[in-house]
């Protein structure tokens, strides 16, 4: 794995999710397994996610599409966010967040608007999605309205707590992590190395009963909310005995996932920021959680 280039030393620097650090170890991280999906059959395609939980498909996506779309969002903040003499496409902070900037995600916020534009509904529409997904889930199936745009940028010290999305989808019947009815499709909207704050997977966790990972919940972070496995995740990476795996994304990539894999993201430390797009199908005929047929809001509660 290399996550980015950095000066060889003896310790090299850790990375972190949501400000604590994992060091950069091979019991903690570990790289994710790319698939060729030019070259992959559908049922080669369908065994992967089996097996792994997750698909990492480099290149699947046209990185010059992403890359604007990462500049039509950014071109939506006010001046000073960016930093001066950048094209809204690098997306690198400033360093100062303009006053007067509703909180993230909420009415207001560049966020909000831009998951309801038509902008951001022709990127999601794309046929290729749908046809990886309709693959995946073998047969029609449905893109969910609630689609997020996530944005962190340094100093944030903000980052994806360890979870299973089926926590946050649980008003539906999921089907098992080998016939899944609902995936999760996560799209870095630029390039996203590891210092700038992308997915990671613990290896093989979609094959956990929840009860094994159960106890961790009562350590966190957030009382009064059950959902999140962790904060910590150099601590989960210990306690479970596995590995997080991560990769250097470029813009074009995607990811693949199923609903009862555990993944968390690390933090922004790096000018660029990150911003990435999460997607879902669900198989047709089943019916989805009710929560997931609205638009995004970053206060929806879901
Ligand atoms: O992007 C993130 O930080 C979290 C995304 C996520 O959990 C998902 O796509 O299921």
């Amino acid at each position: 794995m290399t996550l980015d280039a950095q000066p060889r030393t003896e310790t090299p620097e850790p990375l972190y999710s949501n400000g604590l650090p994992i060091p950069l170890t091979p019991d903690c991280f570990g790289p994710l397994r790319p698939t060729a999906h030019h070259a992959a059959d559908p049922a080669t395609l369908r065994a992967r996610l089996r097996r792994d939980g997750y698909l990492y498909l480099p290149g699947f996506l046209d990185p010059a599409g992403v890359r604007r779309l990462r500049g039509a969002y950014f071109a939506r903040f006010p001046a000073g966010y960016l930093a001066g003499g950048t094209a809204p496409e690098d997306g690198v902070f400033s360093g100062t967040v303009p006053p007067g900037l509703p909180e993230y995600g909420v009415a207001g916020h560049p966020a909000h608007g831009f998951v309801r534009s038509a902008t951001f509904a022709r990127f999601v529409d794309d046929p290729r999605l749908r046809t990886l997904a309709e693959t995946l889930l073998g047969g029609r199936a449905e893109l969910l309205p609630r689609r997020i745009l996530r944005h962190y940028h340094r100093g944030s010290h903000r980052a994806s707590r360890a979870h299973v999305d089926l926590d946050y989808m649980d008003r539906m019947e999921h089907g098992g992590p080998a016939t899944p009815a609902v995936i999760t499709l996560w799209i870095p909207v630029g390039d996203c190395p590891g210092r700038t704050g992308p997915l990671v997977y613990l290896e093989g966790s979609h094959t956990l009963t929840p009860g094994e990972y159960e106890p961790l919940r009562d350590v966190t972070d957030r009382p009064g909310d059950r959902r999140p496995i962790s904060h910590d995740l150099a601590w989960t990476a210990r306690s479970l005995g596995r590995r997080w795996l991560c990769t250097d994304f470029a813009a074009g990539d995607l990811m693949v996932h199923v609903p009862q894999i555990i993944h968390a993201s690390l933090d922004t430390t790096t000018d660029a920021m990150r911003l990435s797009a999460d997607v879902r199908f669900v198989r047709s005929g089943h019916a989805p959680d009710p929560r997931w047929l609205r638009p995004w809001s970053a206060d929806d509660g879901a």
